[in-house]
């Protein structure tokens, strides 16, 4: 991967700042390395996170909607590599679309998920871009502007703090241009019992995941953590409304990343990954201020989660 070593500092450096936080914090895009994107593909599957089968069915309960909302000749962008089924069910439900173009960080997932998709939709011009869509990016130079669309699911715009999320609610309205739409996945409120199940399954695969992130220092950072001191920990944040993953240190213990030493105390906890819900009420005011007008809001018969269609 040509961005590797510029990546292995940016890891480097924001492992060392948030482990020296008094809240220790690890940013959860760090979270998918080869095997922590493997168990992330697992744990859509699994019987308690519903996010994933629930935003798939409504997106193709509504394609034609979805389709009619693009309109045609679409150049549709989509934040995340987009190799999975709710890709599909998009592009599929476009009239003769114009272009595709995924972004993500990782460029040689990306190149796979690119070439699968020209497979699937062969003419279908795919153009993948590689960049971070949290910071400031540029989309190709000669992308057509007219018929501009954006595609985000997953609720990933949750794991971004409120002034990131407002931040890129700007940014895409800016790429997409006066007119273009922005079809955004919203996991919904509801009971915190449901809510923490979802990252706190029975089989333990999303204990692996969250815990990978310390496997993934030990072996690109040098680092000495020792997995048997650290426990996966989902809980409620009430007032951000959010399910945070943690690691919980379960005895003191001093940890080398490289030259520098960081001290645990039994109990202290690693913060890794917030997950917003929302109420799609209050949602909407928020997208207002960054830009954005609400056209549709497509959901399941539980009220689980949200398909925004925005404008
Ligand atoms: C990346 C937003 C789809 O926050 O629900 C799943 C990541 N973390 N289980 C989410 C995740 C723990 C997921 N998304």
């Amino acid at each position: 991967m040509a961005d590797g070593l510029g990546q292995r500092e940016a890891f480097r450096a924001d492992v060392l700042e948030g482990l020296s936080k008094p809240q220790k914090t690890l940013p959860s895009r760090w979270l998918y390395d080869d095997f922590g994107s493997q168990l992330f593909e697992r744990i859509t599957g699994l019987p308690e996170y519903y996010p994933t089968r629930t935003e798939t069915r409504i997106l193709s309960d509504h394609a034609g909607e979805i389709g009619a909302f693009f309109g045609e000749k679409a150049v549709l962008i989509e934040y995340g590599a987009g190799s999975g089924l709710k890709t599909e069910i998009v592009l599929g439900a476009l009239d003769d679309p114009a272009c595709y173009v995924p972004m993500d960080i990782a460029g040689d997932f990306l190149e796979q998920s690119a070439d699968r998709l020209r497979e699937t939709f062969p003419g279908l011009l795919v153009r993948p871009v590689t960049g971070d869509f949290t910071t400031d990016f540029d989309l190709p130079e000669d992308l057509a502007s007219e018929g501009r669309g954006a595609f985000f699911p997953g609720s990933t715009l949750g794991n971004l703090g409120p002034t990131q999320a407002q931040a890129f609610l700007r940014r895409v309205r800016g790429h997409v241009g006066e007119g273009g739409g922005f079809v955004l996945g919203l996991d919904r409120k509801k009971d915190v019992s449901r809510l923490l199940a979802a990252y706190d399954d029975a089989q333990g695969v999303t204990a692996a995941f969250n815990l990978n992130i310390l496997t993934r220092i030990n072996r690109e950072l040098g680092g000495t953590f020792d997995l048997r001191a650290f426990e996966h920990e989902a809980r409620w944040n009430e007032e951000a409304a959010a399910v945070e993953m943690h690691i919980l240190c379960t005895a003191e213990t001093r940890v080398a990343v490289g030259d520098e030493t960081f001290s645990f105390a039994a109990g202290e906890t690693i913060h890794t990954e917030s997950s917003r819900k929302y109420d799609l009420g209050a949602f909407a005011q928020t997208a207002r201020a960054a830009g954005w007008t609400l056209e549709a809001i497509w959901s399941d018969a539980e009220e689980l989660f949200g398909v925004l269609a925005l404008r």
